[in-house]
């Protein structure tokens, strides 16, 4: 999974990269020349404790992907935030992080207003879904044929002049693919990221601003990048400590990932044995065959079926051989829908 961190210039990305990431980027004006990239594992402990429970050598978690995508010179009043080079950067992302200003930065020329950035970006993102749209109905109108493509690029069209993105607008797999050659931004899944002062953040989002997100029925999160970014350059065992004197009980990583993974809609299988105990993020509604190609298409192609158990029964049972002579382990099909927490153990022959 990748999430790019977009957001006018001085807003906080780098810094938000910085707590997200755990990595040191450069902040303030210097920072903001290329892209960077950072890879934080999901914490889960089930994988801890599948661990403990075989004995594994070895212990993989999901991994996120973290773009902080170089923005432009320029601010909220200045459009055109989305360059070419930005703009291909947050197409290779699954969903996109946008960073909203609520804290006085003595850099900038304009005061905060939060509103007005959320209101830049949608205007942006939805200019720039459609002049790709645009240019491609006025070449397909010298055209005949093709009559489904041109009815779809038409009601696109429409949906953007009409000020919305094209997020939630029911897609048939085959216009996803007509679609997918567009570098269309509007139809990622996103969240809005509230970058608050420090005192801040303990009285929550300003009501008005809710509204808007509501409105559009987009997530909004708060956050303080700043003390986010102080935490997270602590020690581990340092900033359990500094969060319960906080009052916060997790940090707004944890918080936040758990928001991706439902904005993109993903649960998180779970395998184990003596070699390795690892977590397999994939999409709601995967069936066992296509879970197993995560794990390598050999075991999609040979797949005979699937063992699977509860991670909740599991560690009740004590063990996989406890969970077998209790009878406990299902036997899955290849259309068996996986589910949040199922620990899997895939038969297949090649
Ligand atoms: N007071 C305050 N300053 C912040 C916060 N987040 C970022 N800044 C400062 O704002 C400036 C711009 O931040 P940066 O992360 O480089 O923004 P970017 O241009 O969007 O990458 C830096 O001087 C940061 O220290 C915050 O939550 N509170
Ligand atoms: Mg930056």
């Amino acid at each position: 999974m990748k999430i790019g961190i977009v957001g006018y210039p001085g807003s906080g990305k780098t810094t938000i990269f910085n707590a997200l990431s755990g990595l040191r980027a450069e902040t303030g004006l210097g920072g903001k020349t290329r892209d960077h990239l950072g890879v934080i594992k999901v914490p889960d402990e089930r994988v801890e404790r599948l661990a403990e429970l075989s004995q594994a050598k070895k212990k993989t978690y999901a991994e996120v992907v973290f773009v902080d995508v170089a923005g432009r010179a320029g601010g909220v009043q200045s459009k055109g935030l989305l360059n070419p080079q930005t703009i291909q950067a947050m197409v290779e992302c699954d969903a996109l992080v946008l960073v909203l200003r609520d804290f006085a930065n003595p850099m900038l020329p304009e005061s905060t207003d939060a509103a007005r950035e959320m209101a830049g970006y949608r205007e942006e993102l939805i200019l720039s879904d459609l002049m790709p749209l645009d240019n491609r109905r006025s070449r397909m109108r010298k055209e005949s044929g093709r009559e489904k493509e041109k009815a779809l690029i038409e009601r696109c069209i429409e949906r953007l002049e009409s000020g919305q993105s094209l997020l939630g607008m029911p897609f048939t797999p085959e216009e996803r693919t007509q679609l997918s050659g567009f570098a269309l931004l509007s139809s990622k899944p996103f969240l809005y990221l509230l970058n608050q002062e420090e005192d801040a953040v303990a009285q929550g989002i300003p009501q008005a601003l809710q509204d808007h997100a509501a409105a559009e029925g987009a997530v909004l999160m708060g956050i303080s990048a700043k003390i986010e970014m102080d935490i997270a350059e602590l020690p581990a065992e340092d900033q359990a400590e500094f969060l319960q004197e906080l009052g916060v009980e997790s940090l707004v990583r944890d918080r936040f990932i758990r928001k991706s993974y439902e904005l993109l809609e993903l649960i998180t299988f779970l395998t184990t044995g003596d070699p390795e105990s690892r977590a397999w993020p994939i999409r709601q509604g995967t069936t066992a065959a296509k879970a197993a190609g995560k794990i390598h298409s050999d075991i999609e192609r040979g797949f005979i079926r699937a063992e699977v158990i509860a991670y909740p029964e599991l560690m009740a049972a004590g063990g996989y051989k406890q969970a077998r002579d209790q009878g406990l382990l299902r036997l899955e099909g290849k259309e068996y829908l996986v589910r949040e927490g199922d620990v899997i153990l895939f038969r297949f022959n090649v």
